[in-house]
């Protein structure tokens, strides 16, 4: 961990140097439609989970517990990578952890489909995406927080949306219905609800050095929240370059820390609210706290 630290610090201190002229050249289209053939895929935790990477650095993807997943890249070309689900739906997405991003690296809810992708960026490093080549659509206010939405036209009616979150963050929830009802308003050609073909909390890199630790999670209104407590099946996914720096993980199993508490919610979870059958108490250190009649939530 030492190593690896002095080694991202020295890194990012050179591609803070060089990266700005290099960080602005967008992805071209081709490259982002492969995305559609993930190098990995599957389930992990009761979680659908993503995993693709071009050729070029190192990156090392591992599933944890539940909606967890931790990932840790060295110089990479491009690669997305996260937790979430097969299929896109205005669901509200709690996740929380830790994102050291270097300078070229988004956490967001991403959905990707043939026709284009979402973003609802929650955090990056020093590039902004939305600073290369978009059109500013206007502003979204959600989950305490200011969302600037980007349109990229990639060519070939291949769009992108962004929003883009002024306030940084590492945990909260992402109402993505507030964001897909904008798009969809704003004239955005395909509907991530219906079109995409996955929904996920992503880790992406993009010609950088970086690492995430994140959980994710689903906040339900009217159903029983997605709890973290299913014990993993660690996946694991790696890919190196011949120049590529050893990043071992040393794959200690993370404790599960909600499954001794399945009298008591986990946080972002549902603990009240009319009609309520489920758990009423939360984990520590939340409280259950009341956001109206129908509904009450461990924060
Ligand atoms: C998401 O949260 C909002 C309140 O913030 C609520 O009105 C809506 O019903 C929730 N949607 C789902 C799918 O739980
Ligand atoms: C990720 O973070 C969780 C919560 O802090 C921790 O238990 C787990 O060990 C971390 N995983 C890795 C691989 O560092
Ligand atoms: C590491 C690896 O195999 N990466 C491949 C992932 O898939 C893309 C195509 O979508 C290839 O270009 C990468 O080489």
């Amino acid at each position: 961990m030492l190593s690896f630290t002095t080694l991202f610090v020295a890194a990012s201190a050179v591609l803070g140097a060089i990266a700005a002229p290099t960080a602005t050249t967008p992805e071209d289209v081709s490259r982002v439609r492969k995305r559609n053939t993930p190098n990995e895929t599957g389930t992990s935790g009761g979680f659908y989970y993503q995993f693709w990477s071009e050729a070029g650095g190192s990156v090392d993807y591992e599933n944890g517990p539940g909606g967890n997943y931790h990932v840790t890249w060295s110089a990479v070309t491009d690669f997305t990578s996260g937790k979430g689900w097969s299929t896109a739906a205005p669901r509200n997405i709690s996740y929380e952890g830790t994102f050291v991003p270097g300078s070229n690296s988004y956490l967001a809810v991403y959905t990707w489909s043939q026709q284009g992708e979402t973003y609802i960026l929650e955090n990056f490093g020093t590039y902004n995406p939305g600073s290369c080549c978009g059109k500013h659509q206007g502003t979204i206010t959600s989950d305490g927080g200011t969302y600037d939405v980007w349109l990229v036209d990639r060519g070939n009616n291949y769009i992108q949306y962004w929003s883009i979150r002024q306030e940084k963050r590492t945990s909260g929830v992402v109402t993505t219905g507030n964001h897909y009802n904008w798009y969809i308003a704003h004239g955005l050609t395909h509907n991530p609800n219906s079109a995409a073909a996955y929904q996920i909390l992503s880790t992406e890199g993009y010609e950088s050095t970086g690492s995430s630790n994140m959980t994710v999670g689903e906040v339900s209104g009217d159903s029983a929240p997605v709890s973290s407590s299913a014990p993993a099946s660690s996946a694991k996914a790696t890919t190196a370059a011949p120049t590529s720096v050893a990043t071992s993980t040393a794959a200690a199993a993370p404790t599960s820390s909600s499954s001794s508490t399945s009298d008591a919610a986990a946080h972002y979870a549902q603990c009240g609210g009319q009609g309520w059958k489920g758990a009423t108490t939360c984990v520590s250190p939340y409280t259950c706290t009341a956001s109206g009649v129908y509904y009450s939530q461990c924060l």
